[in-house]
């Protein structure tokens, strides 16, 4: 690996473990900018976080030095390309807490990495008459799938409710999760109410009754440590672009005999081992998985994100986002009326903290918001089925990560306090 890329020490405040903000700030090239005037507030990371120079150059180091197809090409650049690429499967494969890198899949983000459960193991396991579990509170990336799936295969679909303060109601999990369940699929971190859900509570129901669980690690992996075996899961999701690494890239880790066991679900280059016109057999793991050229510039450069996280240190990570949101549900407090949705106590939540205002459509605050340079996301946040169980049709949402500090939460309070003057509210 070339070593041009390698970030500076980062600092980070060893009695608080406060991440050193100003210089995090730096880090980010693209929150050196005005936008309508104003300095750039970023506060939509749960839709996708900015990238630190490490990772844009690590990108570039790619294309100007090494660009070449992988696995496949016996050249100094494609053998250079091929180890940058494993190297990364390695470190995300530590960054799990040690798993087996062949456990690793690469694919385009969640959404892919869901899919392709529902596709591959669902197709071959689910059978008329079997249960499939899901949450209120599911991204449709993983809701839409297991619908489709119970539909075509004439499954059941149920759902585990929340409570009114945004936590899952598991009150009647043992009626919920039954023998006739085969898969329980749960968001590890909610987009919209920020809930972290006991995923380990939730496999030990599943597994007395024989059942996998599936966690969709979106919104989690980015935002704390994330050990897979203390998890006790069978299948986790998340995307690189939202922890600092580029788009299009994203992994589906699952345990190995049920990767051995499903068949793959897309089909082409790499993922065999011999071809003939009536006999196909398949590649080893991880490549099974893997058809057709991946996004390879794109995973490389996840590794640099992915050592900027590791120098910054998961742990303080976590502590750095609670005392931001601690302080951001302490402000918007003061905005009388205002409704913050989801747990209250930070230590129950992730740092995405979605709102609404009894008089002003969430539309017409993240517009009023992007006028003084300020970037939220408004709307059901893909996850339709949640906004309406909290009796909604939208809410705005601000969150934040390892670049944000108080002083974003201070500008958010006070542009919306303008804001409420300038709609006479
Ligand atoms: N949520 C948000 O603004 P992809 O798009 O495949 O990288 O991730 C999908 C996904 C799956 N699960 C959860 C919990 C998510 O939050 C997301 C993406 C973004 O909330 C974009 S809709």
């Amino acid at each position: 690996m070339r070593s041009d890329t390698k970030n500076n020490p980062v600092t980070v405040d060893v009695k608080t473990g406060r991440i050193d903000y100003e210089r995090i700030r730096a880090d980010f090239p693209i929150l050196d900018q005005q936008i309508h005037g104003n300095r750039l507030v970023y506060l939509d990371s749960a839709a996708t976080s900015q990238k630190p120079r490490t990772v844009i150059n690590a990108l570039l180091d790619y294309y100007r030095k090494y660009n070449a197809n992988i696995h496949r090409g016996i050249h100094a650049l494609a053998e250079e390309a091929t180890a940058a690429y494993e190297a990364t499967r390695q470190k995300v494969a530590g960054f799990l807490g040690g798993v087996a890198p062949e456990e690793v899949i690469f694919t385009s983000g969640t959404t892919e990495a869901i899919n392709l459960v529902a596709y591959s193991w669902g197709e071959k396991n689910i059978k008329e008459g079997d249960e499939i579990v899901i949450t209120e509170m599911e991204h449709h990336a993983n809701l839409v799938p297991w619908v489709i799936l119970a539909q075509k295969k004439k499954a059941v679909l149920k759902r585990i409710p929340i409570t009114i303060c945004g936590h899952l109601d598991l009150t009647h999990i043992e009626d919920i999760i039954t023998d006739r369940t085969r898969l329980v699929a749960v968001t590890h971190m909610s987009n919209v109410l920020g809930t972290i859900n006991p995923v380990f509570e939730i496999t030990q129901v599943a597994g007395r009754h024989g059942a996998l669980v599936l966690a969709d690690g979106a919104q989690a992996a980015p935002h704390m440590p994330v050990d897979i075996k203390q998890l006790n899961v069978d299948f986790y999701a998340f995307s690189a672009h939202k922890m600092l690494g580029p788009t299009g890239v994203g992994v589906l880790w699952a345990k190995k005999h049920l990767l051995e066991e499903m068949p793959p679900f897309i089909m082409g280059g790499e993922m065999i081992r011999e071809v003939s016109f009536d006999r196909i057999t398949w590649n080893d793991l991880p490549h099974k998985f893997e058809a057709g050229t991946p996004n390879i510039g794109n995973v490389i450069a996840f590794k640099a994100a992915l050592d900027y996280i590791e120098e910054l240190g998961m742990d303080n990570i976590r502590l750095h986002e609670m005392a931001i949101t601690r302080y951001a549900i302490q402000r918007l407090s003061e905005l009388e009326g205002l409704e913050i949705q989801g747990p209250l106590e930070p230590t129950q939540r992730g740092a995405a903290v979605s709102f609404t205002d009894p008089k002003i459509h969430p539309h017409d605050i993240g517009t009023f918001l992007d006028s003084k340079g300020i970037a939220i996301r408004a709307g059901h946040h893909c996850a339709q089925p949640l906004i309406r169980a909290m009796g909604k049709v939208a809410t705005a949402r601000a969150s934040f990560y390892v670049y944000n500090d108080e002083k974003d939460v201070d500008a958010l309070v006070e542009a919306l306090i303008e804001m409420r003057r300038y709609f006479g509210v």
